[in-house]
């Protein structure tokens, strides 16, 4: 907590660190009320970097010295200073041991970051500066050592003690205590850290890696747990065969650990050989998990394991550099889970995440960089742009290079730079030495925040069948950013014909044809012509294939080029997006003017698209699903909260009177045949059923309403038993209540499966949500010390309910404000979190735009708040009367 305005830290003040550690052994004495943590540290000075005033700086917050040694001389207050955030050595020899001993406490933490308590079990979150919680330290990523940590405890209380590496001794004390040492061979930065103590049961597995090493796989869970381990295991297996076979990257440790937790900030944490997850992302039994729960899994499991080589062999030099191994890391999973289900589904899914929430980032007052430039608080930095652009842009340089020079360029990354600390400029040279490319336009994605805008216009000349696009590119300002220079950008694209055949797309400039399909034109200019000939008709253009940048298209596309590219497009996530532009136009066509009629033509498309029998389900419920709220307000001058609910329930309503008779058949031909299993095509037919039923809902369908209810009380999985309990909330009356009832009465010793009870009141368009989500706060159940409640009802409310959360009358923004302010000094970064559901303020109409910044301005002026609560505050002030 600050009392000072907190300052910024800027990339370019980096400098390497005065010293290093070489190693570290760590003994702790644990206990959640008081545990003692001795730190041996081998300390050197930096021959890289310049010679500062002799002193050693080592980062400390919340811990109780008790005593400091060097080179085994105990040292005296005259010898160091310490205040909140430091103990520094005042005079220091180039080389020296260094032995501190601090008291922390686990029970009163409950920022969660550091040493902290969850339930009964003792666990440790360190990135990105939580290892200074724990043990003074040079806490920054750049300072690689190798550990060996020792864990004393009650033998009875913490029968499991787990750290780093590999396990290299354990036995018993005679005070009733256990000892168990771990080594982690591997250098690694203080983030990569972790301990955890518990009475817990394992899942074991083994996995021989491609060399033919052993490694033991163990999943850590509470005993009542071990039934929902199974598919964490497996997506485990499938991600290590996986990166061995994609990137030749193998597993390095004889052991590999994933430990469940409950209480946990963020979804995972890949701390070297003993990743610690969110519960949510490691348990799922069929009764508990829905079909997104296990993809979520399957994808979290798997971006953890994948980070041993990117983030942890390979790590940082600075938080700066936090996309070299996030958004590389991001661009693996989303591959991995590509191959392991559909790929066309997932690129559709990933696109989807990537609007909604980094494009409105990207244009709003927290805008930056993939690379920052400055931050007052790191772990406000962990976003969309970071992550999802992040992948984007590692993307772009795998499809510039192809396949082959892509897979040398990462392999001369992983052999130039094992066991460093470095830039994603460093990645970026790899990338271009390993093709001859140049990409020095290309870094600027790095460097530059906001969504570049492509205006395509097109021209034909009939008399020499010459076919002209002019594109223009234009990145709007963001903050500290004026003015834009233009983007390297790689944009896929086809021509079809009145068949719907891909025609050749041959430059007027070239000597020979080129086969028809898919081709890629290399943007650099602000503004770029490409003249194709030889085209008997005009084309209807199919862009932005595939989605190949993460850029906002603008083409003056008729509806009936978007049904046609719609029904005959060959590249898939086209087929997707046309169908979406199309249903966007029509929703904001509705939002404008609530009488305008819906063509018979839209639901001829809609039904034939549904009645197709030949296509994949999963893709058709995507193609089918309406854009979301938030998303369509998104494309709005000023948000039109209730227009756009309006809009959105009216036209489902329609969709649902009119293919009445076709959604019933689709729901009905789609019922589950036999017991529940995870495959794209089991889940794509109950995601196309729930979609049909709740069209079938929001035309109030009597015999959908009986069909929900029986599906409630039916159904073995939990997809089908969550898709019919939100509609019977939605609908509300007896049925909804009693709905409810039965499930929390089923579930509510479930943790995982209560937080779904509290969501779906939390996100149900019902007016009198607000009241049941605040009356919802006071039950037993709710709880502000464990993030995923908070996230299920507040999360959820603020994020997932635009109709309720942005009532005119503010009510949603002061409750909002209400919880911020209450969870700042308990959990910051979940904190600050929350209050970025209002940093958009500007976008909506003038009244609710005075209702927000009055509720921001209020958290504003608490004295105490938190770095990471200050900073969301006054960025989303800034620049505002
Ligand atoms: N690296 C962690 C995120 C840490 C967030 C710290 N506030 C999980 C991940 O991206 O894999
Ligand atoms: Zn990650």
């Amino acid at each position: 907590m600050y009392r000072n305005t907190p300052h910024p830290v800027f990339l370019r003040d980096y400098q390497p660190p005065e010293f290093l550690i070489d190693r570290v052994d760590l003994r702790f004495e644990l206990d959640p009320e008081r545990t003692s943590v001795e730190a041996r540290l081998q300390v050197r000075r930096n021959p890289a970097a310049t010679r500062g005033d002799g002193s050693l700086r080592l980062h400390g917050e919340q811990l109780d010295l008790e005593q400091v040694s060097m080179n085994d001389r105990l040292l005296t207050p005259a010898d160091y200073r310490v205040d909140a955030e430091s103990l520094t050595l005042l005079r220091v020899p180039d080389r020296f041991g260094l032995m501190t001993r601090v008291r922390i406490h686990p029970s009163l933490n409950t920022a969660l970051e550091g040493l902290y308590q969850s339930g009964d079990m003792l666990c440790t979150q360190c990135e990105a500066e939580g290892f200074r919680r724990i043990t003074y330290f040079l806490d920054r990523p750049d300072v690689m050592a190798c550990y060996g940590t020792t864990l004393v405890a009650d033998r009875r209380r913490f029968p499991v003690l787990l750290s780093n590496g590999n396990r290299v001794e354990s036995r018993d004390l005679p005070d009733g205590r256990h000892l168990v040492r771990w080594e982690d061979p591997f250098p690694k930065p203080s983030y990569l850290f972790a301990l955890i103590a518990g009475d817990l049961s394992a899942v074991e597995d083994g996995y021989t890696t491609a060399s033919g090493r052993a490694v033991e796989l163990k999943i850590y869970v509470e005993p009542h747990n071990l039934d929902k381990c199974d598919h964490a295991m497996r997506s485990l297996k499938k991600a290590m065969r996986w990166d061995e076979e994609r990137f030749g990257r193998e597993y390095d440790l004889d052991v590999f650990m994933i430990v469940a937790v409950s209480h946990f900030n963020m979804g995972a944490m890949e701390n070297k050989g003993l990743n610690v997850f969110n519960d949510k992302y490691v348990l799922a039994r069929p009764d508990t998990a829905t079909d997104a729960d296990f993809e979520g899994i399957e994808g979290v499991i798997a971006h953890e394991y994948f980070h041993n080589w990117t983030g942890n062999r390979i790590t940082c030099r600075d938080w700066f550099q936090l996309s070299l191994k996030e958004g590389f890391t991001v661009y693996r999973d989303q591959e991995f889970s590509a191959d392991m289900g559909s790929r066309g589904v997932k690129r559709i899914n990933d696109v989807r995440l990537l609007r909604a929430h980094q494009f409105p980032e990207d244009g709003g007052p927290m805008a930056h960089p993939v690379r920052p430039e400055s931050y007052i608080e790191i772990n406000n930095f962990y976003t969309a742009t970071v992550y999802q652009k992040g992948a984007e842009v590692v993307r772009m340089q795998a499809n510039l290079l192809g396949p082959e020079r892509f897979r040398q360029a990462t392999d001369l990354y992983f052999e130039r730079h094992d066991g460093q600390a470095v830039t994603t400029d460093d990645f970026v040279r790899c990338m271009e030495a390993a093709s001859g490319r140049d990409l020095g336009q290309f870094r600027r994605w790095y460097d530059q925040a906001g969504t570049p805008e492509l205006s395509i216009q097109a021209d034909d000349d009939a008399d020499d069948g010459t076919y002209t696009l002019t594109i223009r590119q234009h990145t709007p300002p963001t903050p500290g950013q004026p003015v834009k220079m233009p983007f390297h950008i790689p944009l896929a694209i086809g021509l079809l014909g009145p068949d719907g055949q891909d025609l050749p797309t041959r430059l007027a400039d070239e000597p020979s044809a080129t086969a028809p399909g898919t081709r890629v034109l290399e943007l650099r200019e602000a503004e770029q012509r490409f003249r194709f000939t030889g085209l008997p008709v005009r084309p209807v253009p199919s862009l932005l294939r595939g989605f190949p940048a993460p850029v906002k298209l603008r083409f003056a596309y008729s509806d009936d080029e978007l049904l046609f590219l719609m029904a005959h497009d060959s590249d898939g996530f086209n087929r997707w997006d046309a169908a979406q532009t199309l249903l966007q136009r029509l929703l904001l066509a509705l939002v404008a003017d609530p009488e305008v009629g819906i063509p018979d033509q839209f639901f001829a498309a809609f039904r034939r698209a549904l009645l197709d029998s030949s296509s994949d389900r999963a893709l058709l419920a995507e193609v089918l699903t309406l854009p979301s709220e938030s998303y369509l307000g998104d494309q709005m001058e000023v948000v039109d909260i209730d227009g756009i609910h309006h809009a959105h329930t009216m036209l489902g309503r329609h969709i649902g009177e009119r293919l009445g008779e076709d959604l019933l058949r689709v729901y009905r031909d789609n019922g589950e045949t036999g017991p529940y299993v995870f495959t794209p095509q089991a889940s794509g037919r109950r995601a196309l059923k729930n979609l049909a039923l709740g069209y079938l809902m929001w035309a109030g369908d009597a015999r959908a309403l009986g069909d929900c209810q029986s599906q409630f009380a039916a159904a073995h999985n939990m997809t089908d038993v969550m898709a019919a309990l939100r509609l019977l909330v939605d609908h509300g009356g007896a049925e909804g209540a009693q709905a409810l009832d039965e499930f929390y009465r089923r579930w509510s010793r479930e943790s995982l499966v209560l937080d779904k009870w509290f969501s779906v009141q939390a996100t149900s368009p019902r007016p009198d949500t607000l009241a049941r989500v605040i009356q919802l706060m006071g039950h037993s159940d709710f709880s502000l010390r464990n993030p995923n409640r908070v996230r299920s009802l507040v999360g959820a409310f603020c994020n997932a309910n635009p109709v309720r959360f942005h009532a005119a009358n503010g009510g949603g923004y002061r409750f909002l404000a209400d919880c911020v302010l209450e969870l700042d000094p308990l959990n910051p970064q979940i904190a600050s979190r929350l209050l970025k559901a209002m940093i958009h303020w500007r976008r909506f109409d003038h009244d609710r735009q005075t209702l927000m910044r009055a509720e921001i301005a209020r958290i504003l002026a608490i004295e105490e708040l938190s770095k990471d609560a200050f900073e969301v505050a006054s960025k989303a002030l800034e620049g505002a009367v």
